[in-house]
């Protein structure tokens, strides 16, 4: 018999299209909504990280020698004045790519953190893993924990505002290996995460991805399926990102 006073099982902060092969349910122990789509699948967890903890993280990544990070506006500092800044727990860079001869800035800050040798290539640029951080390491350790996955690297993004993004890609690099699981922590701004289908651009799954959200992309989701962070004009404040992987081939350093 149904149990008249049991809670209602939360509603999901997106829409999946009504179409078979979609389904989401809540995953009560896991405190997050377990979701297919056709040809892949995720998990998404809203506040996975308390308040106060991604509050904490949300100045950890902006600390830093010489600005108040409460009340600049990020947008306005030049890639030169940044490169100057000494920032206390991340190195942030701000990368370029190459376009018709042109070096052009990413729309985004970045930066690589991971065990020895786990060097990565996106956008064309080949990055070197910075040594873990105790920060890193701590939100390393809860989601491999709630995933049972492991990760040896993470790149973070850090949009300044609405109008930095990510465009449209998949995390099907092949160091990262067949069908990879990423992990993804977010802190501070809202912004919406899409999913398109490689197969039909035209259905899209916008994802509002918030200040202690996890998302766990799995299954074939990475060879199906292609993911974007669009801009948004009505966006203010800076949003961070933490994308935990896996490269295979590197040796694990002894004790991580
Ligand atoms: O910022 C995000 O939510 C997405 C990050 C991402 O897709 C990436 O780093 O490859």
């Amino acid at each position: 018999m149904a149990d008249l006073f049991a809670p209602a099982a939360p509603t999901p902060p997106f829409v999946l299209p009504a179409a078979p092969g979609y389904d989401v349910s809540w995953n009560k122990d896991r405190n997050g909504f377990d979701v297919t789509v056709p040809g892949g699948a995720f998990f998404y967890a809203e506040h996975f990280f308390s308040k106060a903890w991604s509050d904490r993280m949300f100045a950890y990544l902006q600390e830093n020698d010489s600005a108040d990070w409460r009340t600049i506006d990020w947008r306005k500092v030049s890639a030169e004045a940044l490169g100057q800044i000494g920032f206390t727990n991340v190195r942030w860079k701000q990368d370029s790519m190459k376009l018709y001869g042109k070096d052009i800035p990413l729309p985004r800050l970045t930066a690589w953190y991971g065990d020895p040798g786990a060097a990565y290539t996106y956008s064309g640029i080949k990055s070197e893993p910075n040594p873990w951080t105790d920060g890193l390491l701590h939100i390393k350790d809860r989601i491999e924990d709630a995933s049972g996955s492991t990760f040896n690297c993470v790149l973070l993004n850090w949009y300044r505002d609405g109008k930095d993004s990510l465009s449209w890609h998949a995390d099907d690099e092949k160091e990262l290996g067949v069908d990879p699981v990423i992990a993804s922590a977010n802190f501070g701004a809202t912004r919406d995460f899409q999913l398109r289908r490689n197969s039909d651009h035209a259905e899209k799954i916008t994802i509002p991805l918030q200040h202690g959200t996890l998302l766990l992309m799995r299954g074939e989701l990475q060879r199906h399926w292609k993911h974007a962070v669009p801009k948004r004009a009505t966006v203010d404040g800076s949003r961070f990102n933490m994308t935990f992987r896996t490269i295979y081939g590197v040796i694990p350093a002894s004790g991580s």
